[in-house]
């Protein structure tokens, strides 16, 4: 007898787990501008800096890439990972090769329902690239799907996988590799290609509604196709599943796919790598003439794989996507077990979504709460001088004269502080503007451009040239221009250190105000993996085909497209950075200037009225209070802020 598939799913309830921990970050930071905003504490810079913030909290996603040869099981996984909700395989599988071009699941708030959006195959002759293409839906066919007819989600699904018979001319000239491709069996020097380019799917499910997506690739040499899958989207990923097959382990071409496209991969930290040995199932056979000890023999193929991959042997899982993808549609308890799915449920709930949650806790949420500190030092210097107020007129004995030079002197006295910090501030602000205008001299758009000019009139003479001597070239350049920013990081950040040394020696008291700091060699390091992940280009266009020249274009706006991003995302660090170094310091001085304010209208007060002396004392009082209602809100906002762990 069946039993319903009962075991907990993790993977739910991890991803569950994040978001609500993401909403719960995303509120405090709200409520925290908002409070900002009340308090007249708030600057455009700041603001600024928590709206980045917010967003980075509300539109984070997870994005699960699958990697492998064909007919590995690839689609039969994410059928069976989409499976426990859907109770049936949504995807189409069978022998040979299914999936044809790169397929996006994702679930699209936007829109009226479930759809799919094809980019036909012709798109690959301009030079448009495909994420222009996913801003412009005008090109891409629609198809509506209706998950509850299962017709006519086969006819959908079918489209999809449809081929197109083209010359071997057009086939080269759209870049695809005529050895990879299956011959016409009716017209000669004809070949089959996919009909489309990728596919865009928009579904409905827990796991996609909570930020998760997905991305299907063909075993159709298409990581060698299309340079931005490999360039782009797959180092976004947070896992990379790669797929193989249980019956016949890590074969050549399994270790082609790996060695060009997925291992580099590794060294990112933002990705977790799997390995997954897919279709165990095939190990049981019970006529078998010679029964082999399937456990071992299972020990042995993961002992193998982990070392001709170089991963550690907790990160090769061996499963059956078929067993795992019937379980949920027979709601069968012991085959979800035999499927060994779990263990890859796990394994994603708990590595992925820490790692995704370290990546947001250690840059986005380590910046918000050192906002909250400085607002939480700016309180308690408010409060210890309203303290000192509070003592001054306690001591003064009805003489409101008194009072009012003890009163006088103190504002003359944080006036003059204040004027002076605002002097060390106005200079710091001169001399951080000239470190920004030699940061866009040194890493401006111009630059870049020209960089991109000079790389494009090498590769128009490539075939003397050599494109991969260009693309070396077109790098070296990138990266001597980021050593150049860093060194001009290093000495904005010493500039930086004396302004707010200067400034500390102002204050009346001690307070622990941090310098932020600016990180210019990540990108420098984001050239050298980029340089890697381009090394199967470089060497397959080595030696250009007359008829290939707009596939290699194509290759190399999409590489020039990325570097441009990083060496933008450098430039924006960098100037952003001398841009918001001081606010700690401004806000620190907005608060004492408010403090300031407050004393002058106390010190009309006193001139006006004579013996002042009680209600002014109840008046601290109150406003003590208030300020301790103020700290407790922030202290509460830092604490909710704290990070937890979720798993
Ligand atoms: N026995 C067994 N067969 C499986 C398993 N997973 C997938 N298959 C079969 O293997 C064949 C290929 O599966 P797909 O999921 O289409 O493979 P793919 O990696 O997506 O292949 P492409 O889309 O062509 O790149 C299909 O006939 C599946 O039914 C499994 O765990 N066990
Ligand atoms: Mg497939």
């Amino acid at each position: 007898m069946t039993q319903v598939v009962r075991t907990g799913d993790k993977l739910l309830t991890g991803i569950q787990a994040f978001s609500a921990w993401k909403l719960s970050i995303a509120n405090e930071i709200k409520r925290y501008r908002l409070w900002l905003h009340e308090q007249g504490l708030s600057s455009v810079d700041l603001d600024d800096r928590l709206a980045r913030a917010l967003r980075a909290f509300t539109t984070d996603r997870i994005l699960l890439a699958f990697v492998g040869e064909f007919s590995r099981g690839k689609t039969e996984l994410i059928n069976a990972i989409l499976g426990r909700h859907y109770k049936m395989r949504l995807f189409p599988t069978r022998i040979g090769r299914t999936t044809m071009c790169p397929t996006e699941v994702f679930y699209d708030p936007q829109a009226n329902g479930p759809y799919i959006k094809l980019l036909p195959i012709q798109t690959r002759s301009s030079a448009i690239a495909l994420s222009s293409y996913r801003r412009q839906l005008e090109h891409w066919a629609h198809l509506d799907l209706d998950l509850s007819n299962t017709q006519s989600l086969q006819r959908a699904f079918e489209e999809v996988a449809k081929t197109r018979e083209v010359t071997i001319q057009v086939a080269e000239s759209l870049g695809f590799e005529i050895q990879f491709l299956e011959s016409s069996s009716k017209k000669a020097g004809y070949v089959h290609i996919p009909a489309w380019r990728h596919a865009l799917i928009n579904i409905d499910h827990p796991l996609l509604r909570m930020g998760l997506s997905i991305i299907d690739t063909p075993g159709l040499n298409a990581l060698g196709l299309e340079p931005e899958l490999t360039l782009s989207f797959l180092p976004e990923a947070h896992a990379l599943l790669f797929v193989l097959s249980a019956d016949c382990g890590v074969t050549a071409s399994d270790f082609a796919i790996w060695n060009n496209h997925v291992k580099d991969l590794a060294a990112r930290s933002n990705t977790a790598l799997y390995a997954i040995i897919n279709k165990i199932d095939l190990l049981e056979d019970e006529d078998a003439l010679y029964p082999i000890d399937v456990q071992e023999a299972l020990n042995r193929l993961v002992r193998f794989s982990a070392q001709q991959l170089h991963l550690p042997v907790e990160n090769v899982l061996p499963l059956s996507a078929r067993q795992g993808a019937r379980s949920f549609v027979y709601n069968d308890n012991d085959l979800y077990n035999t499927s060994r799915l779990a263990n890859l449920e796990d394994a994603l709930a708990t590595s992925v979504i820490t790692s995704r949650q370290k990546a947001l806790k250690n840059v986005t949420l380590k910046e918000v709460i050192e906002i909250v500190d400085t607002s939480l030092v700016t309180l308690s210097e408010k409060r210890s001088a309203l303290q000192k107020e509070f003592d001054l007129f306690n001591r003064n004995e009805k003489d409101v004269e008194v009072e009012l030079v003890g009163l006088t002197r103190l504002v003359r006295k944080e006036q003059e502080k204040h004027n002076q910090r605002l002097g060390v501030l106005q200079e710091g602000k001169v001399v951080l503007e000239q470190h920004l205008g030699r940061i866009n001299e040194l890493v401006g758009i111009e630059k870049l451009d020209w960089h991109f000019n000079r790389a494009k009139e090498s590769m128009n003479n490539s075939v003397s040239f050599g494109a991969a001597a260009a693309i070396g070239i077109f790098f070296q350049g990138l990266k001597l221009d980021l050593r150049r920013l860093r060194d001009e990081m290093d000495a904005a950040e010493q500039t930086a250190q004396k302004i707010y040394q200067r400034y500390m020696q102002q204050l009346e008291q001690k307070v622990d105000i941090k310098l932020p700091n600016v990180d210019i060699e990540q990108y420098i390091n984001e050239f050298t993996e980029l340089e890697k992940q381009a090394g199967p280009y470089k060497n397959r266009f080595g030696s250009l085909l007359a008829n290939q020249e707009k596939v290699f274009e194509h290759f190399f706006d999409t590489l020039a497209r990325e570097a441009k991003n990083v060496y933008e995302k450098a430039r924006e660090d960098a100037s952003r950075w001398c841009k918001q170094v001081l606010v700690p310091l401004m806000q620190q001085t907005l608060e004492a200037k408010k403090r300031i304010d407050d004393q002058l209208k106390r010190l009309d007060h006193l001139q006006m009225i004579d013996a002042t002396r009680d209600t002014r004392l109840v008046e601290i009082e109150h406003q003590l209070e208030e300020l301790v209602h103020q700290e407790n809100f922030l202290q509460e906002v830092a604490f909710c802020l704290q990070p937890v762990e979720l798993s």
